[in-house]
């Protein structure tokens, strides 16, 4: 039985949830359980703070898990990074008081800096050969500045509305973040099977989000340039109609590209054109 790491409760918690579930993994009373089986599928969930994934992965306690790629640079523990999951992205900036004259990360010498990420911190100034103070904190890193605290944070960046509403402003993107899979090294070729079956299920799953299944009706002399319009996997699939020079033609598009295809494929003479839901996309 393979057993999976995923978050409790927070950020990652809905996403990682709902990517099992797309991967056909059901589970069986997952609320209010520390572990929980799968009902179709060799797997148990183990509901923990992401704090604590890298190392329970890491000792083999969970075989996988799911956490941002952030906690698994931070912790630094041997953990193979398998797969990149396409949610929780965020950004690990530095960021320092809005007014404050920024030239480079030498601003940095002998100023003192809140994190809750000292490892990596520690890491990228070392790299960059400047000599800071790390002051670790576990939450509101965001206010120290305005309070006098500390000179600058290192802290996670999404939107950018945290930075902004502390009179703050990011001057250094020192890792870019999502949510991953990671696995225990050295697994058993047993349940190396079953971790390969379920990333190629998340796979699927990841491919097939921001797209759309769309097809129309398009006269034949104009299938070449509707091919450029909407290029597929291998090439759109063609099939002609009763009526003599019409065809129909399907293939999937970027959602956020949707009706700027619309709108190239209906000046070169398309009709009846339908955009459907994808659900899985398998290459
Ligand atoms: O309880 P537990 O320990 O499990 O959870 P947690 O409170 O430590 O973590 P949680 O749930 O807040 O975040 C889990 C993971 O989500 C992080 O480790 C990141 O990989 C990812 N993630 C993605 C984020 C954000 N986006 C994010 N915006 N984690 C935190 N934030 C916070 C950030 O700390 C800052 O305070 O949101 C604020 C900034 O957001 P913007 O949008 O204003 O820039
Ligand atoms: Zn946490």
């Amino acid at each position: 039985m393979l057993r999976i790491a995923i978050q409790t409760k927070g950020r990652l918690n809905e996403d990682s949830t709902e990517l099992l579930s797309d991967a056909g993994v059901k589970i069986k009373d997952s609320k209010r359980k520390f572990l929980a089986q799968a009902e179709n599928f060799p797997i148990e969930v183990l509901y923990l703070r992401d704090d604590d994934i890298p190392q329970t992965v890491a000792s083999g306690l969970a075989d996988i898990g799911i956490v941002g790629l952030n906690e698994v640079e931070e912790k630094g523990l041997k953990v193979d990074v398998l797969q990149k999951l396409g949610f929780g992205g965020c950004r690990l900036s530095l960021a320092l008081p809005k007014d404050e004259p920024y030239n480079g990360p030498q601003y940095f010498a002998g100023k003192t800096i809140a994190t809750s990420y000292p490892n990596i911190l520690r890491r990228y100034m070392a790299e960059q050969g400047v000599d800071c103070k790390v002051a670790e904190i576990s939450g509101s890193v965001e206010i120290t500045p305005a309070a006098g605290l500390t000179d600058a944070i290192f802290d996670i960046v999404s939107s950018g509305g945290t930075l902004v509403s502390n009179g703050l402003v990011e001057v250094e993107k020192v890792l870019f973040s999502e949510a991953v899979l990671i696995g225990t090294p050295g697994m058993s070729a047993e349940k190396k099977a079953v971790v390969d079956e379920l990333m190629f299920r998340f796979e699927s799953v990841i491919d097939s989000r921001g797209k759309k299944y769309i097809l129309m009706n398009i006269p034949t002399d104009a299938v070449d340039k509707a091919v450029q319009v909407i290029p597929a996997m291998r090439s759109p699939t063609i099939m002609p109609l009763a009526q003599e020079g019409w065809c129909s033609m399907h293939s999937v598009v970027e959602e956020k590209d949707i009706w700027d295809k619309i709108k190239a494929l209906k000046e070169i003479g398309a009709e009846g054109i339908l955009v459907l839901s994808l659900e899985k996309m398998i290459r």
